[in-house]
């Protein structure tokens, strides 16, 4: 058998359940992971992160004995490395996870083994991984220097799933496979085959690379679109989410939905990885980036002039007298992920700016991670009782079900447009 045995680097939102996938198709999976905590929860079968499915997989995987974690790598037929790719603080790519991941396996490589990369990454990444791990095994060959016949198969394969139906999309999801050479894509597509259902297409490393910042700059670009649409929109007095829902009729618009700005650990961070490669060039990506990061400004901006008009309204009030309630904190609708997420940024700025009780509802967590804020956690109903502005920033299924009549009489600022659509209709 090809694959007796396959170790996945990283046990996060990716290799976790990739590693829980693989487990599932009854292989045996060594999961490795520097943090000594994440590796003592998945060994009692549990799970450290929110994704609907996971944990009954894990807990099935481990208890049967095909899966299990550890702190150090061993020998297996296959590595797959999903360690995070984060950019430094001028934007350009930090690959230092994916160097001591490639630093950690190669003391255990074998002639005939099979390395994949799946960390989103800059294009020339998967070279750079190849040429780590030559440097500190020079007894074995590799494809850049030994082509078709190197001992070691060398490949990149993004990831494409979407937090939240990571399980499903694992599986069904067409996976682009960029080996080194040709023998290592079909070497990948083997591995790929053991649970993914979904087409295997074949590439270079390079095109497989760039193709996923591809993905998720050409989201980052339309949402960019949607989000410049609501600011212009705002000012000319037009409703974006009607405005959306009419352009959308035509056969060939598909607009995104405008929102509080992007957040997540991808959409916001991969189309960087093509401007730091091509500065001179990615005008349009770049454009996109800096629309999306300003607009939780613009919502901040909204919510100063919200304050301003009830004071005007109310003369008697002050502003330490009003109550401005935030719902959701995530970074989208129905997960419990923090980060990166534009609408707890806001909050936190509210929470800073204003002189008076700042709550919020957040369905999907218990706590508040921010060590210096005073926004407290509440009930939808708490919230909706106590509150002179509400300021929706996700658009969870809770937030949906809520009586217009409710709202009706409170000042809003609807990020998302669901309650702006409840409330005309
Ligand atoms: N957003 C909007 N308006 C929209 C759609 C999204 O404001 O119309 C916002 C969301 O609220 C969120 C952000 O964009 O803040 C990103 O959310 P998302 O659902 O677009 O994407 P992610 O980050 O959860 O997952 C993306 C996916 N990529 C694409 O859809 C091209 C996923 O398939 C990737 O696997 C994932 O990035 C990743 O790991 O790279």
């Amino acid at each position: 058998m090809l694959f007796e045995k396959i170790s996945v680097v990283g046990l996060g939102y990716i290799g976790l359940p990739t590693a829980a996938a693989l487990a599932a198709r009854r292989k045996k999976v060594i999961g490795v992971d520097i943090n000594k905590n994440t590796v003592d929860i998945i060994n009692r079968g549990e799970i450290h992160i929110i994704e609907p499915e996971l944990d009954m997989v894990v807990h099935a995987a481990v208890t049967e004995g095909y899966l299990r974690a550890s702190t150090t790598p061993e020998p297996a037929d296959a590595f797959l490395i999903a360690v995070p790719t984060p950019f430094k603080d001028d934007h350009e790519p930090d690959l230092s996870y994916i160097r001591a991941a490639s630093y950690s396996i190669a003391p255990v490589l074998k002639k005939g083994n099979l390395v994949i990369l799946e960390s989103t990454s800059p294009v020339g990444a998967t070279e750079e991984m190849a040429k780590w791990l030559a440097v500190s095994r020079p007894d074995l060959t590799f494809p850049q220097t030994h082509g078709e016949n190197s001992d070691i198969r060398i490949a990149y394969c993004p990831e494409r799933v979407l937090p939240g139906h990571v399980m499903r999309e694992l599986v069904e999801n067409d996976r682009v496979i960029g080996g080194m050479t040709p023998a290592c894509s079909t070497m990948a597509i083997k591995l790929y085959k053991i649970f993914v259902n979904g087409e295997c297409i074949i590439t270079n490393s390079r095109t497989a690379e760039m193709c996923k910042l591809t993905e998720n700059s050409f989201r980052d670009v339309n949402i960019a679109f949607a989000n410049e649409l609501s600011i212009i929109c705002d000012e000319i007095g037009v409703n974006v989410w009607d405005l959306i829902n009419l352009a959308n009729h035509h056969p060939r618009v598909n607009i995104l939905q405008p929102g509080p700005g992007v957040g997540g650990h991808c959409i916001a961070v991969d189309p960087w990885f093509i401007v730091s490669r091509s500065p001179n060039n990615a005008h349009l990506i770049k454009a996109a980036r800096k629309v999306n990061d300003s607009k939780p400004k613009w919502v901040i901006d909204k919510v100063r002039s919200t304050i301003d008009e009830l004071l005007a309204l109310h003369p008697q009030k002050n502003r330490s007298d009003i109550t401005i309630s935030c719902f959701g904190l995530t970074f989208k609708a129905n997960i419990d992920d923090l980060r990166e997420s534009p609408a707890l940024a806001i909050a936190e700025e509210i929470a800073e700016l204003h002189h008076g009780s700042v709550l919020a509802v957040e369905p999907n967590i218990d706590k508040i991670p921010s060590q210096n804020t005073k926004i407290e956690l509440c009930s939808i109903d708490t919230a909706l009782q106590g509150s002179d502005i509400l300021v929706l920033l996700v658009d969870h299924k809770e937030f949906l079900q809520i009586d217009s009549e409710l709202i009706k009489d409170l000042k809003i600022i609807d990020t998302r447009g669901c309650w702006s659509k409840k409330l005309k209709a």
